[in-house]
């Protein structure tokens, strides 16, 4: 339904993004992309990014400019293009760089060469760049505009940096998500945020990396999106491909994930209520899909972010050139990249929503989208049609 193709490496002219599929009507400039391009940038809106996050951070504008699929402020229907420059390729055009010829453990850089046959690392950890996430943002943030004027809100926020665990239980979604934006290490929970930077900077002073979990959580999502007649088609393997698709994201979990697998049958369902005409769950441990649908509730999704494989501190590694032992090499990095890859991971949530609403309603305008989504069914009482008569087994 929807799709989209991003182009660029890190330190190229530019970065690029079709997304093809979205409706003709919805309003879209430039500056409604900024916000989410800045919040992956820093963080957070508010200022600075953290300390730990690159210092190509303080480098790159990150200006979208719409290229096509816009027209007088609106999408036509068309493809919309997205071009993002990169301020950092003036430094790099037409300079002399050295050889890349050890890769770095944990990095694309060894297996880009043993798929490709390049003759230096580089043009490998050039696409394989993290930098490609901004080209992913600026789609994720269309997305989310469209999914805006529905009414589903999606937001992220990080649970552990390192051996830093948020306690987030007592506090409510919404909360959660509004508290993300309060700082740029997106925490909802105070007590941890303080020990979130002490654990950065132990890593950043101890030449090392440090990774973390971050949670996306959807709001105002219908139920009825995904489904369960082919793989493909369940949310969850739809969520899932797309969170690990984010560098660096190693585990993903739908809802309570991992720990609903060490709970007995009867305690890890979210047990079904009625109130007044319609229904109600009691908890929301299946992270709003159940048989790879949404069932109305919040989708809640988490995911495992490794510690990034650039290291101050060389590690153990070959030289591809000459054979021999020897150590990696650093290139400026992020030390932790866990806050903003939490807003990545939300345009990542946006891009499959996005998908899978078209998909139930479909709709070539913004009008027509709006009007079938207004018409599905909520989970009102009325709006089943079982009918109790026994039926003939085929
Ligand atoms: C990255 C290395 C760093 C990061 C980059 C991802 O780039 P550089 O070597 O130019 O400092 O800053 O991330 C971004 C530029 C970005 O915008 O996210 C890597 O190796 O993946």
């Amino acid at each position: 339904m929807i799709r989209m193709t991003t182009a660029g490496e890190s330190h190229g002219p530019l970065l690029a993004v079709i997304l093809e599929g979205i409706p003709a009507g919805l309003p879209l400039q430039p500056d409604d992309l900024q916000p989410d391009l800045i919040r992956r940038r820093n963080g957070w809106l508010g200022g600075e990014p953290y300390r730990g996050a690159s210092p190509r951070m303080k480098i790159e504008r990150d200006r979208a400019r719409i290229a096509a699929g816009v027209m007088n402020g609106k999408t036509t229907g068309a493809p919309i293009a997205v071009l993002i420059e990169n301020a950092d390729h003036d430094k790099w055009q037409g300079r002399a760089v050295d050889a890349m010829t050890v890769p770095r453990p944990g990095h694309a850089d060894l297996t880009a060469v043993l798929k490709y046959g390049y003759d230096d690392l580089r043009p490998g950890l050039e696409r394989a760049s993290a930098r490609e996430t901004a080209a992913r943002m600026a789609a994720g943030s269309v997305c989310r505009k469209m999914l805006a004027a529905l009414g589903i809100t999606v937001g992220g926020y990080v649970v552990r940096i390192g051996s830093v665990a948020a306690d987030v239980s007592a506090v409510g979604l919404e909360e959660r998500l509004r508290r993300a934006e309060e700082n740029p290490l997106r925490c909802p929970d105070p007590s941890a945020l303080e020990k979130m930077q002490v654990e950065i900077d132990q890593a950043m002073k101890a030449g090392d990396t440090v990774g973390g979990v971050f949670e996306v959580a959807a709001l105002g999502v219908p139920p009825g999106l995904g489904g369960y007649a082919s793989w493909e088609q369940r949310l969850g393997s739809r969520l899932g491909a797309a969170l690990l698709g984010i560098p660096a994201v190693k585990g993903v979990e739908i809802g309570d994930g991992f720990a609903s697998a060490a709970q007995p049958g009867t305690r890890a369902q979210d047990a079904v209520g009625r109130s007044g005409g319609g229904l109600t769950r009691a908890s929301n441990h299946a992270g709003g899909v159940e048989g790879g649908i949404t069932n109305g509730m919040p989708v809640v999704v988490r995911a495992a972010m490794k510690p990034i494989a650039t290291t101050l501190t060389p590690q153990p590694s070959v030289d591809l050139a000459s054979g021999e032992t020897a150590q990696s090499k650093y290139e400026r990095s992020d030390f932790c990249t866990v806050p903003r890859a939490a807003v990545v991971g939300e345009g990542m949530v946006c891009y499959v929503l996005a998908g899978a609403v078209l998909e139930k309603c479909g709709g070539d305008s913004m009008d027509e989208l709006r009007e079938r989504f207004d018409r599905l069914p909520r989970g009102a009482l009325g709006d089943f049609h079982l009918d109790s008569k026994p039926k003939i087994f085929w």
